[in-house]
């Protein structure tokens, strides 16, 4: 607070000469950008400029300037840290949040032009523990949310509790701050000034450092597979769709808005529910599994062999191309190419979309995720947008030589994955319990498809289950490649309720 009158002080004091010399030089009054906070992969939708996204979301009537920056933007973060809170004060913490951390906040509207970003975006999300502990006690209305993310896990998610971070474990996350930028100093430098204005009224639970991977693995996750392509595209936000984008309505991923069914608090209006998860991902082992299983097409050399079986397992190569249009080679101008790298359905004249696995195996993350023409009608409720970002360091040379993912807690890596959705159990929770988790999902194929080969686990809550996901081998569709480990491990998350800022200063600030 003390930080924030000086500063108010300053730039009053700044502006003073303005307005009693007219001929004077007007201050500057806020450091401009002059490079982007966000990457900007060429595989990935662009964001729509700031003008399309004004004429997109006045069509439908959104507020662009009331909801949060990162809802609506996907996986285009440089540097994030998740900042896990616990709060201790609750009245200084209402205060401090309406007088200091609200200006702080950032809407999508500013992060659709470099020259009004800020030097690093913030934003705030609340678990159910946050809103009673701040005395808010409307339903919004899913269970999920309300139950935490701890209570899905033996029933729904099938994580190994064992292996969860045991602050996600607890029962002292009460919000998550999110603060993006392009470097690590801008971040620490912004969490010191939210510290000092929340003045005590929180501490730290639990943090997760959030970065891109270096040189041209910017945009890829860990594994090596260029992440976040096949985003929907939202009405009122993204003007033009790409070919084969999905267009989805922005209820199903802001409270209130068309396509939200359910009965919501009139405050809780363009929030969003901020599914988070710490998934480990063991690399070596990945990649080890991929050359002990590599295939055996004739045309191609071992090292491609073992990069077709990961990328029948995504349903995209590493460049992100998807094997639904290139089943065989890579195709790294597809991949970058937007119009043109999303256009697939699994289907394909003269093949039948329940036994040809040639194009594409039915177990593949992409299918099992999203089965696009699999199913009929195509699903429109089950979606989320994916803004996660990985963390933790590059695979060290030890590691590769063993074929092992170090057990030095700060060699962990993975995704920090985010999935914002107006509805958890409809969203996050039902792709990874009804689909991911489902060996039988998709229905009506020729051979059961298996669990998701990245994400899947059988649901029993117990590692390294056996799995055998089908059509793994496209020469032969029958043949079982058994996976006997896990290469994404659960270490735990949380669910929150990111809100509207003119929620945090109606209903959240005193
Ligand atoms: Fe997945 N990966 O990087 O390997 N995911 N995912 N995901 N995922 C996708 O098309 C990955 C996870 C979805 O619309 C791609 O954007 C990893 C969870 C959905 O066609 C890649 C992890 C859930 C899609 C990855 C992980 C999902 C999708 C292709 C964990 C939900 C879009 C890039 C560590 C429960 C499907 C792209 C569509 C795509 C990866 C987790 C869901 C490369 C490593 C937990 C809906």
């Amino acid at each position: 607070m003390k930080f924030a009158f000086v500063l108010l002080l300053a730039a009053s004091a700044a502006l003073q000469p303005a307005f009693c010399t007219p001929h004077v030089l007007p201050p500057v009054l806020k450091p401009r950008r002059t490079n982007s906070l966000l990457i900007d992969p060429a595989a990935l939708p662009a964001l729509p400029s700031a003008q399309q996204a004004a004429t997109a979301s006045a069509d439908a009537g959104l507020n662009l300037t009331d909801i949060q920056g990162d809802i609506l933007i996907g996986m285009k973060k440089n540097k994030e840290l998740f900042f896990f809170f616990n709060i201790v004060n609750s009245t200084l913490f209402r205060t401090q949040l309406g007088s200091g951390i609200l200006p702080l906040i950032t809407p999508t509207s500013q992060l659709l032009a470099v020259d009004t970003q800020p030097t690093t975006a913030v934003n705030i999300a609340f678990s159910q523990r946050g809103l009673d502990t701040l005395g808010i006690t409307d339903d919004l209305g899913d269970t999920s949310f309300s139950n935490g993310q701890l209570d899905n896990v033996a029933s729904i998610l099938g994580d190994e509790t064992s292996n969860w971070e045991s602050a996600f474990a607890g029962t002292s996350i009460h919000g998550v701050f999110l603060l993006a930028s392009d470097t690590l100093d801008n971040v620490n430098a912004t969490l010191l000034q939210v510290q000092n204005i929340l003045e005590g009224s929180i501490t730290e639970v639990y943090s997760l450092q959030g970065e891109a991977r270096p040189g041209d693995q910017q945009g890829h996750e860990h594994f090596g597979f260029m992440d976040g392509i096949s985003n929907p595209a939202v009405t009122g936000f993204a003007l033009s769709p790409l070919p084969g984008q999905q267009v989805l309505d922005p209820g199903l991923f802001l409270l209130g808005e068309t396509g939200d069914t359910v009965t919501r608090p009139a405050w809780a209006k363009d929030g969003s529910f901020l599914a988070f998860r710490q998934l480990q991902q063991r690399v070596p082992e990945f990649n080890k599994f991929l050359v002990d299983n590599a295939l055996s097409n004739p045309n191609l050399t071992a090292d491609q062999n073992a990069e077709l079986l990961g990328a029948r397992m995504m349903g995209r190569w590493k460049s992100g191309a998807p094997v639904d249009l290139a089943p065989t080679v890579d195709d790294p101008v597809l991949a970058a190419d937007p119009q043109r790298n999303n256009n697939f359905n699994y289907s394909h004249p003269g093949f039948d979309i329940t036994t040809d696995q040639t194009h594409c195996p039915f177990s593949a993350h992409l299918r099992k995720t999203n089965p696009r023409a699999g199913l009929t009608p195509e699903n429109t409720a089950n979606h989320i947008i994916r803004a996660g970002i990985p963390y933790g360091p590059e695979v060290t040379d030890a590691e590769s030589a063993s074929n092992t993912s170090s057990t030095d807690p700060s060699l962990e890596r993975g995704l920090a994955f985010v999935a914002y959705q107006s509805d958890i159990s409809n969203g996050f929770a039902f792709l990874q319990q009804i689909w991911a988790n489902n060996a039988k999902f998709p229905g009506g194929k020729a051979s059961e498809p298996g669990v998701d080969p990245i994400i899947g686990t059988d649901g029993s809550g117990i590692a390294d289950v056996a799995r055998t996901p089908s059509g793994l081998d496209p020469d032969d569709p029958t043949r079982i490649i058994t996976i006997e480990q896990d290469f994404v491990v659960s270490r735990g998350g949380e669910y929150f309720f990111s809100p509207s800022l003119s929620a945090i200063q109606n209903t959240f600030a005193l």
